[in-house]
């Protein structure tokens, strides 16, 4: 049974995904599109909550990494925060932006990392890997962005595997195709993982010199990543470190959020490490986990509206 402050299997999820759907809030459109299937046929399912209108999509995912069961958890609360409109924060930014959200961007993972203790922290996809007993690609190394450029491993065996060529699998190509096409309508895009404390930008590779490399947009980004991160940390007082990927946590090249900024043309693009301990929290650490992030994206939104 699907529990909004618990773990959750596959099956749950999508079965609390339905309940949001017929929780819609009034005057608005929550539909479910499945973007693609995984290799094994179980579908990345997209829920998005609309007004008429043409209006800026803010976009949070989460689950590319199977075993990081805290953020699929805590972008179901935004979600929740959202559909019930909880409060004056969620009332206006719905006022303002239509929310696209995907909870499990790697169900073949993550259903993996439900099976038994043994597969607890598997992170990748898994699908087979030709001419290796291993299995599994990392999707969060698989995109068409800088692919194999630092901080990513040509081993199959390897839980950094880029796969055998950029975008080799189903599930990176769901989401690349789908991010091409709307990807000028969204204004943020927050892909969430765990557990560092950190809000990462752009980018993850390194250039010619083997130096982190920044994008032209940097100070805009670090300025809204600045007030992510300070909205969170106003929460309970913790401590958040922010910048680039490649300065602030290491180089990983081939990444969502990097596909995101430079190829789809989301300026506005992050991948928030959230608080542990570790990739086995208790439930207890959702509430935490939802209050101190939903206070940083109010505070993100806000200052990503007086930077443009
Ligand atoms: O290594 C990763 O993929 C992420 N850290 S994690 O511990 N959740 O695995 C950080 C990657 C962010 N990289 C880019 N966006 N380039
Ligand atoms: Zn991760």
């Amino acid at each position: 049974v699907f529990d909004i402050n618990d773990f959750n299997t596959f099956e749950d999820i999508l079965a609390g995904l339905d309940d949001f759907v017929a929780r819609c809030p009034s005057g608005a459109s929550c539909t479910l599109e499945d973007i693609g299937n995984s290799p094994q046929g179980r579908p990345i399912r997209l829920l998005k909550i609309t007004k008429p209108g043409t209006r800026k999509i803010v976009w949070f995912d989460s689950a590319i990494h199977a075993r990081e069961w805290l953020a699929p958890a805590t972008n179901l609360k935004l979600l929740d925060a959202i559909i019930s409109q909880q409060d004056s924060n969620a009332v206006s930014l719905f006022n303002k932006y239509d929310f696209y959200f995907v909870i499990v961007m790697n169900p073949d993972g993550y259903v993996y990392s439900w099976q038994d203790f043994t597969t607890r922290f598997w992170r990748k996809n898994r699908s087979p890997n030709v001419g290796s007993s291993c299995v599994g690609t990392d999707l969060n190394r698989n995109y068409d962005a800088n692919w194999l450029n630092d901080g990513t491993s040509t081993n199959p065996c390897s839980d950094t595997y880029g796969g055998s060529s950029a975008a080799s699998e189903v599930e990176t190509q769901a989401v690349q195709n789908y991010l091409r096409n709307i990807g000028s309508n969204i204004i943020s895009l927050t892909t969430i993982h765990t557990t560092a404390q950190m809000i990462l930008i752009p980018y993850g590779h390194t250039d010619a010199n083997g130096e982190c490399a920044y994008p032209s947009d940097h100070q805009d980004q670090l300025a809204a990543a600045n007030a992510f991160a300070d909205g969170i940390e106003n929460t309970f007082g913790t401590s958040w470190d922010r910048g680039t990927v490649c300065t602030t946590i290491y180089p990983a090249s081939g990444a969502t959020m990097d596909f995101a900024y430079d190829t789809a043309g989301i300026k506005y693009s992050f991948t928030p490490e959230l608080r542990g301990p570790g990739f086995d929290p208790p439930a207890s650490a959702i509430q935490p986990s939802f209050d101190e992030v939903w206070n940083g994206v109010v505070d993100l939104m806000a200052q990503i509206e007086t930077l443009e």
